[in-house]
Parts: structure tokens; sequence; C-alpha cells
């Protein structure tokens, strides 16, 4: 028999080809070096650092599966692994890499103008432009389709008015990918609105107690008069912004893995060392099955997002599969993160080890991009034929 390794108990790193290892070493080493050092005080101050866009853009992580426009081109599998290294030190990083690269830069690609790639995607791209996605509204988050945004055709423009609610980003972005209802037909359509236009203002949501380190804001939009060259010509109805979603919700699939990894590391490490009752924690049973759980989750949760990765590049993904592994994931990262804080006893809430961050963090990753409940009833509707999103 092969040797067990609790630290790739189903051999992923075999699975993984030489450039996706790269990318994936590469990340690493980026989260550990200029993420860790970082992330408590800018938790206490709720704060985010505009330059990690930046960073990660010379690094080649933002819009890392687009093939041109000085993108780099990779699978999505890689796309992936940046994600699981980056949110190994913070959701909320990992949130402002996935709206940049997900959610303005995929629409863009996906769904935009010959001009309007060349114009944004090399400037997102290396992170000197920062973008953010928005869907949710204050009455209107699990169920996008009754948006109150409405964009009014007036001959060269639109006129967009309404507002978004919750997003990330919003106060530092420069472009906004906004998705509104179109009064001519009722369609809903993205726009791409830029800083400095006027009636746009985009508030912060200060008092999070999650997900700190990234900023939150809101899209308020007072007849702001978006040029019809900004819209975006290839996205008519919600299918639009729910493939943005696909890829989004694909990248925190294997975020939260990270998170998780990370606090059983922590978790395992402080077992190990800490004495009660004249032993290691690590000798008691109820302690080991705590680690024992969360190990087997991650391992399996891995997998999973891995085989995903590969069915989306081959051309062989169904959007129930990002729903399975979305909320898979989350789920069972939150609870990890939960019995984890648990092993570190009263340590546990203190931010120097970092378990408690994760916690709180990952209540959003299990709310965004669709609640877990969302995606159940997606998976429920797969399986029984039958919608039960309304009473
Ligand atoms: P439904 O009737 O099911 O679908 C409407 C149209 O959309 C198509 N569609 C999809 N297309 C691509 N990918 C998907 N995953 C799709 N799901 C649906 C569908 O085929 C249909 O097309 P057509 O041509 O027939 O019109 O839509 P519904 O209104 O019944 O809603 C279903 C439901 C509840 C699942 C959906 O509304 C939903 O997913 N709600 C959750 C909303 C959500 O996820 N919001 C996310 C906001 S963005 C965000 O959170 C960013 S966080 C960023 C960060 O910091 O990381
Ligand atoms: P609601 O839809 O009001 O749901 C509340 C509860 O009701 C949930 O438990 C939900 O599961 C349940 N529920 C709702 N409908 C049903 C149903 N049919 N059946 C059973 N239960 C149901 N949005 C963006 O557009 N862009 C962003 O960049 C973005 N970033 C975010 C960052 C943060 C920090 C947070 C917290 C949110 C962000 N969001 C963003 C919004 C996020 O997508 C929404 O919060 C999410 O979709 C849920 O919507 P809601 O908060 O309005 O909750």
């Amino acid at each position: 028999f092969a040797k067990y390794n609790w630290e790739d108990p189903l051999l992923l790193e075999q699975q993984l080809t030489e450039e996706e290892k790269m990318v994936r070493d590469s990340a690493h080493a980026y989260a550990q070096e200029k993420l860790l050092p970082r992330v408590i005080k800018a938790t206490r101050n709720e704060h985010f650092d505009p330059e990690i866009m930046q960073e990660m853009g010379q690094l080649g992580f933002l819009g890392a599966t687009i093939k041109d426009y000085g993108c780099a081109g990779v699978s999505h599998v890689a796309y992936g692994l940046i994600a699981r290294e980056i949110e190994r030190i913070d959701s909320g990083y990992r949130s402002a890499m996935s709206v940049q690269s997900s959610l303005v830069m995929h629409p863009i690609n996906e769904f935009g103008t010959v001009e309007q790639k060349a114009k944004y995607l090399p400037r997102l791209a290396t992170g000197e432009l920062v973008g953010a996605f928005g869907l949710t509204e204050p009455n209107h988050g699990s169920d996008p389709a009754g948006m109150e945004t409405v964009a009014v055709d007036q001959g060269s423009t639109f006129s967009i008015s309404g507002s978004k609610m919750w997003i990330t980003n919003s106060p530092i972005a420069d472009i906004f990918i906004v998705w509104a209802k179109c009064k001519h037909d009722g369609k809903i359509r993205g726009f791409i609105l830029e800083r400095g236009m006027e009636g746009l203002s985009t508030p912060v949501i200060d008092g999070k107690m999650a997900l700190r380190a990234s900023t939150t804001g809101m899209i308020l939009m007072d007849n702001v008069a978006v040029p019809k060259e900004n819209m975006l010509p290839d996205a008519v109805g919600l299918k639009g912004p729910f493939s943005c979603l696909n890829k989004a919700r694909f990248g925190i699939a294997w975020g939260v893995m990270g998170a998780a990894e990370n606090c059983l590391g922590i978790a395992r490490n402080y077992a190990l060392d800490r004495k009660q009752f004249g032993v290691p924690l690590a000798r008691f049973q109820l302690v080991q099955a705590k680690l024992a759980l969360a190990h087997s989750e991650i391992a399996l949760g891995l997998q999973s997002c891995l085989r995903v990765g590969r069915l989306i590049d081959q051309g062989d993904m169904a959007v129930e599969m990002i729903s399975l592994i979305k909320r898979n994931s989350c789920v069972k990262a939150l609870d990890i993160s939960r019995s984890m804080r648990d092993v570190l006893g009263g340590n546990g809430i203190a931010d120097e080890f970092h378990i408690i961050r994760h916690l709180n963090n990952l209540e959003v990753t299990n709310t965004y991009e669709g609640t877990a409940d969302i995606h159940l009833l997606t998976l429920g509707r797969a399986v029984t034929g039958i919608p039960a999103f309304t009473a």
C-alpha cells in the first residue's frame, strides 16, 4: 500500500498539471508573504488595501482563465487553486479577486463588444482598474428577477435609476457591471458604468462583523446617463448575470476549502501542543473526531471541485454541478471552522489565531452568490423537476 499523507489524502497533487502546480505555488507564496501579514490589521480596521489588486494583477491572478488581453489563459482548475490559496488567508481577499475575474472581466469578455474588451480588459487584468458587480438590491436578493433598477432608452444613452446593495468593492471601484431591467421590453441587460458619471454614488456599508478585510457598499443611481456603447450586447435576460455567477461560485467552492484547510492546520497544531489533564488535546478521542471529520470533508470537497473544474474545461459542465459544489463546500467549510474554533477553547475567539475570522467570513460565503438554501432548491428542482422557489 501507499503511505497515507494526511495533508494530501486523495493525492490531489498527482491530478494536477505542471502548469497548475506552478500557478498554485505562486499563489501560495504571494498569499503567505503579502496577504497574511496584512490581514489581522485589515480586519480590525475594516480596511481593504487597493494595492492588492495591482499585486494580484502583476502575478496574473486577475481574469486568469481569459485567453487574451494580457490575461494568463490558464485552466479553470488553476483558477480554483488560486482561489484556494488566497482564501487560505481570507475570504475577503478571494472575494476581491473573484469579483474582478468572474463578475467583471468575464461578462465583458463573454458578452461585450470588441471595443469594450480592448478598452477595459487589459487595465482590469493589471489591477489598474477595479470593478464591481451590481445585481442584488435592497428588496431583491435571492430573487433578482424582481429587480427594480430600470434602464430607459433615451436615444444615444440609457438613463439608469435604482440601487444595488451589498456590493463587493463598490466604494473603491472604477467601473461597475450593473444589471437593469430595460423599460422598452422588460428584459434584463448589463451595462458598464464608470465612476464620475453624474448621478452615480457608492456609499460604504459599515459595521460588518464578517468579511471585514473586504470593502462592501451600495451603488446608487439617479438618472445616470450611460452611453449606448456601454451596454453589453450579448447578454439578454437573467442568463447573463447567472453565467457570471457560475464562474464565481466555482471559485468560491475551491476558495472556502482553503479557509477550512487553514482552520484544520491551526487546530491540529494547537491540539498537539496544548495539554489538559496531563496529555495533549490531540490525545482525546473527541478532539480527534473533530479533526478527522474536518480532514475527510476537505479531501472529498476538493475532489469534487477538481472534477467540476475538469468538466468545465472539457465543455461538459451543467449549472447544477456548480450549485452542488458551491453549497457543499460552503456548508462544510462553515461547519469545519466552527468545530476547529472549539478545539482552541478560549483562544479560539482571538483574532491572532485566525479561526474566528474565517468562521465569520464563512457565514458570508454561505450567503452570497446564492444562499445554501437557494442552491439546495436548485438541486431539488433538478431531482424532482418541480421548482419550489415560490409558495
Ligand atoms: P430561472 O427561471 O431558473 O432562470 C432564468 C433564466 O436564467 C437561466 N439560468 C442560468 N443560466 C446560466 N447559469 C445559471 N446558473 C442559470 N440559472 C438559471 C435559465 O435557464 C433561464 O434562462 P431563459 O433563457 O429560460 O430565460 O430563474 P428564477 O428567477 O426562477 O431564479 C432561480 C434562482 C432562485 C435559482 C436564482 O434567482 C438564483 O440563483 N438566486 C440567487 C441570487 C444570487 O446568487 N445572487 C448573487 C448576487 S452576486 C454576489 O453575491 C456576488 S458576491 C461576490 C463576492 O464578493 O465574491
Ligand atoms: P434574502 O434573499 O432576503 O434571503 C434571506 C433568507 O431567506 C435566506 O436564508 C434565504 O436562503 C431565504 N430564502 C430566500 N428565498 C427563499 C426561498 N425561495 N425558499 C427558501 N428560503 C428562501 N451581491 C451582488 O450583486 N454583488 C456583490 O458584489 C455582492 N457582494 C456581497 C458581499 C457581502 C459581504 C454580502 C453579505 C452579500 C453580497 N452580495 C452581493 C449579496 C448576496 O448575493 C445576497 O446577500 C444573497 O444573494 C442573499 O440575498 P439577501 O441578502 O437579500 O437575502
